[in-house]
Parts: structure tokens; C-alpha cells; sequence
């Protein structure tokens, strides 16, 4: 079947809207980074149903750029195996601004590679995307009773038509409709009737038997269950995906994403502000396991980023209830394990690093649904000189924003929200870096920040999903420590 003719029958299939990927609803992609010698932002709109259209957006200032392509390249096919690149149009009114919209035809690991031409030559960003199909779509109200209706006068037509013509046609005009042909016409009536519902039946079961081999493929958070251990001073946190698809075979194995195979953030409900940020280990392909630090008594959300080997980003989700304050952990952390236990501050005033260091919210101080440029922060201290930064994860800073219930979660960077093991399953891919297996073989990895670098501000490249009250924690290392800032904020639709 077509494409454009599945995403059809599928776009009027029912509709049950789930979540996610590398995040937790919020599905587009930022990217922030340089295709060559330009610097160039992306946002890309995956679909919400597979096979669909994607719509990318590419920022490209750059006075000297004369030609923008986007390329879908499946994670599987390879740019070799990638359709050609199609022609970003610029965007009326919008100098630098680019469009483009391309077909994901299937499920799983993508990337848009974004090819960018102009006078200081040519280059490519490769942004990975999630191709998923996160909900089918609903028949609005009105046009289910339009249709309702309409199928109701197409059966009562068909009977009617049937019965008219066994009937009342086979009789000359003006005379009586004879008692045996009435009779008659009614049989056949009934007979047409018992077709149709046959038919009506038939069509309903196709199509329920359709829909739901559609949501089978429906992208939801693998069901995962987390056991906290507080015994002997050493308490740990497991995180095992009991859902029977995650299994050696069926999904790719795991790659670590800056030397950390997890990133797990556990964030408090009730106590408000607290946030953890651990590097579990994989004791077995279903389980992650590592130490907590001595976190307060409260219920917690837990949600864990991996990346598959085939670029694949993917968020674990679940909660925990700690009955009891955690002890201070016998086993000495990472030194990348980083906990927060301070107050959220409102987006107008500064959050203490330590050090008399401070970080402002500098993006919107009321931001709206859908506008980007909100995570954007100042950094100052008392001598007026910049801030020295060290890498963090390969990173300038790292931040994590979360709806108050939960619903949205994201952990981006300064790069933007595609972990960095994500392009480089796609660099390995393409240049053939793999085993006779499939599996990659990893060189040395992804490369990132690789010095301390003196900073004045921050930015995240994000826009908010949704209305709602949200947290935001930015975490940069600064002195050999991890520092985090916690703000609050309202987004507006
Ligand atoms: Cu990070």
C-alpha cells in the first residue's frame, strides 16, 4: 500500500494520544551546532503517526548561504541508502529562516541530515530523530455525526430501493400494488437488509482488526519498575524494564551516551526542588543499577535516557516513594553524580551557585507554548569576570525540565535535546564502523566540550509543549563541583 494512502486510512483511524521518546511529551527535536563552517539551528517536527511528514525548520543567518536541502536518513539504510535531499524553501519574510517537509516511512532511528551550501562552501548537520507513532487521529465530533448520518440514509437507501423495485416498479403506475408482489418485495427487502448488515458488520470488524494492528505499533514507555535498597549505609536504586519486547534481539543494545551507558534523573514531587543526576551501570540488558545519594523522604519521579545502538533515544519512566530519609551512601559516588536539595527560585530573580556565583533566568520571564529562546541564562560573580565552566559530561551545561505532573520531560543541552551518542551511532553507521553482528564498534567516542571554558551565558535551544507549570534545573561544573540551579515558571498557551 501507498504511503499517502496508509497515513490516510491510519489519519482516520480512532484516536488514543500516548507519549514519547528521549523525552516525555515533548517530541520535537532542537538542534543547535554548525554544518560546516555555518551555524545553524534546527527544530524538527517529527510526525505524530508513521509513515508521515516531519517538517524541519533550519535558522541559517549566515549572509553567504545559498542553498538549504534536508535528507531522511534511516538509521538502518544509511545515507547511502537515503532518498536524495529536497530543497529547504526559504522562508516568506523570514531571512535565514528555512523549510522543509519530509516522509518518514518508518518507524525507529532517523536522522534529517541538513546539507547547507553557500560561498564559504558546504556542510552537513546530522540531527537524530525518533520516528514514532506517539497517536492516531481523531474523527472530530461533527464529522463522526455527518457520517453517522450519511451511512444511516445509505442503508435505508439501499432497502428502500431494493424493496421498491421488487415492488412498486414492476406494477404500471396508478394501480394497486398486488398482495403477492408486496409480499414478495418484502422478502427481498429483508434478504437486502441481511446483505447489508453482513457487509456493515464485516467492514466494522476490518476495520477494528486495522486500528488495532495500528496501535500495536503505538510508541509507549516501556513499562519499567525501580527497587530502592537501603541496606548497610549503601542504599542503590534498580531500574528493570519488565516489558517483553526490551530483550536481547528484539531491541538493539544499549550505547553509552558520554561514557554513561544511563543518565538517570530522580526528581521530587512533593519536596520541590530535589533533583539527583546518576550514571547507573547495566547489570544486565534489562537492569540498570547504582547508588543514591542521601535523598529526603518524599515521592519521586524517576526517568533514565539511553540510547540504542541505533541511535535510538529513549526515556524509562517510573516512580518511587521514599519512606524514610536515604543515609549518606557508604559507596562514594561518581564524580558526574550530581544532587540538588535547594529551593526552585521564580524565574525573576538569580539561583546561588555557591561561590557567591549566581545564574539568571534571562529567556522570557512569562514564556508561551511553542516559542524558543526561554532557556537562555546569565551567569555572574562578584569580580565581574566570567565564569569558568569545566566540561560536565562533555557538556558546557546540562538541563532538565519537567511539567509539575510529570508529563513533560526533557534533558537537553547546549547542542540541544539528541544525545550525543545518537550522532555518533550514525557517524559509526555511515563510515562502516561495525561488526559482523551489527552491533557498533565504538572508537573513541563522541568528542563535546574538552576544556574549561570562560562563560558569561547559557542556552538551551527548547520551546516549552504545552501550558503549565513547569521546573527548570541547569547543572554546570564549576571548581571541580557540580552546581545546580532550580527555577519555577508558568508557560502560557
Ligand atoms: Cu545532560
Amino acid at each position: 500500500m501507498s504511503a499517502p494512502l496508509r497515513a490516510t486510512r491510519v489519519a482516520l483511524a480512532l484516536l488514543m494520544a500516548v507519549v514519547l521518546a528521549a523525552h516525555v511529551g515533548s517530541p520535537d527535536v532542537y538542534w543547535s551546532g554548525k554544518a560546516g563552517p555555518y551555524p545553524i539551528d534546527v527544530v524538527v517536527r517529527p510526525p505524530q503517526v508513521v509513515p508521515g511528514i516531519a517538517e524541519i525548520l533550519v535558522r541559517a543567518p549566515d549572509a553567504g548561504i545559498e542553498r538549504v536541502t534536508v535528507r531522511p536518513v534511516y538509521w538502518r539504510a544509511g545515507s547511502r541508502g537515503a532518498p536524495s535531499a529536497d530543497e529547504a524553501k526559504p522562508v516568506q519574510n523570514a531571512p535565514g529562516m528555512y523549510s522543509g517537509r519530509l516522509w518518514l516511512m518508518a518507524g525507529g532511528s532517523y536522522s534529517v541530515d541538513v546539507g547547507v551550501q553557500g560561498r564559504a562552501g558546504q556542510g552537513i548537520a546530522v540531527v537524530p530523530v525518533a520516528a514514532v507513532a506517539t497517536g492516531q487521529l481523531q474523527l472530530s465530533g461533527g464529522l463522526r455525526i455527518l457520517l453517522v448520518v450519511l451511512g444511516t440514509l445509505l442503508v435505508a437507501g439501499v432497502i428502500t430501493a431494493v424493496y421498491a423495485a421488487a415492488g412498486e416498479s414492476q406494477v404500471p403506475p396508478g394501480e394497486a400494488i398486488p398482495a403477492a408482489r408486496r409480499r414478495r418485495a418484502r422478502v427481498a427487502a429483508s434478504i437486502a437488509a441481511a446483505i447489508v448488515a453482513v457487509l456493515v458488520l464485516g467492514g466494522a470488524k476490518w476495520w477494528t482488526a486495522e486500528a488495532k494492528a495500528y496501535a500495536s505499533t503505538l510508541y509507549t514507555p516501556l513499562r519499567t519498575q525501580v527497587v530502592v535498597r537501603d541496606s548497610a549505609g549503601a542504599p542503590t536504586i534498580t531500574l528493570r524494564v519488565v516489558d517483553t519486547n526490551f530483550r536481547e534481539g528484539r531491541v538493539s543494545a544499549l550505547m553509552p551516551d558520554h561514557g554513561r551507558i544511563a543518565h538517570l534523573f530522580v526528581v521530587g514531587v512533593d519536596t520541590v526542588g530535589v533533583l539527583a543526576h546518576l550514571h547507573p551501570d547495566q547489570v544486565d540488558f534489562q537492569t540498570l543499577r547504582g547508588p543514591l545519594p542521601p535523598l529526603p523522604a518524599g515521592k519521586y519521579r524517576v526517568f533514565a535516557d539511553v540510547v540504542h545502538e541505533t541511535g535510538f533515544q529513549r526515556t524509562l519512566v517510573d516512580s518511587l516513594t521514599l519512606a524514610a530519609p536515604l543515609a549518606a551512601s557508604a559507596v562514594r559516588l561518581d564524580r558526574d553524580d550530581a544532587w540538588f536539595t535547594g529551593p526552585l527560585v521564580p524565574v525573576s530573580s538569580a539561583a546561588s551557585l555557591g561561590d557567591q556565583i549566581t545564574l539568571a533566568w534571562a529567556g522570557d520571564s512569562q514564556p508561551v507554548v511553542g516559542r524558543t529562546g526561554v532557556l537562555h541564562f546569565t551567569l555572574h560573580q562578584p569580580s565581574g569576570e566570567p565564569v569558568t565552566v569545566e566540561p560536565y559530561l562533555g557538556m558546557t551545561g546540562h538541563a532538565v525540565v519537567m511539567r509539575d505532573d510529570g508529563k513533560v520531560y526533557v534533558h537537553l543541552h547546549p547542542s540541544g535535546t539528541s544525545a550525543m551518542a545518537s550522532s555518533l551511532a550514525f557517524a559509526l553507521r555511515d563510515r562502516g564502523d561495525t561488526t559482523a553482528d551489527g552491533r557498533l564498534r565504538m572508537g573513541a567516542g563522541e568528542m563535546g566540550m574538552t576544556s574549561p571554558q570562560p562563560i558569561r551565558e547559557i542556552s538551551f535551544p527548547y520551546a516549552f509543549p504545552s501550558p503549565g507549570r513547569y521546573r527548570v534545573w541547569v547543572q554546570l561544573r564549576i571548581r571541580d563541583s557540580v552546581r545546580t540551579a532550580g527555577f519555577e515558571v508558568a508557560v502560557k498557551q
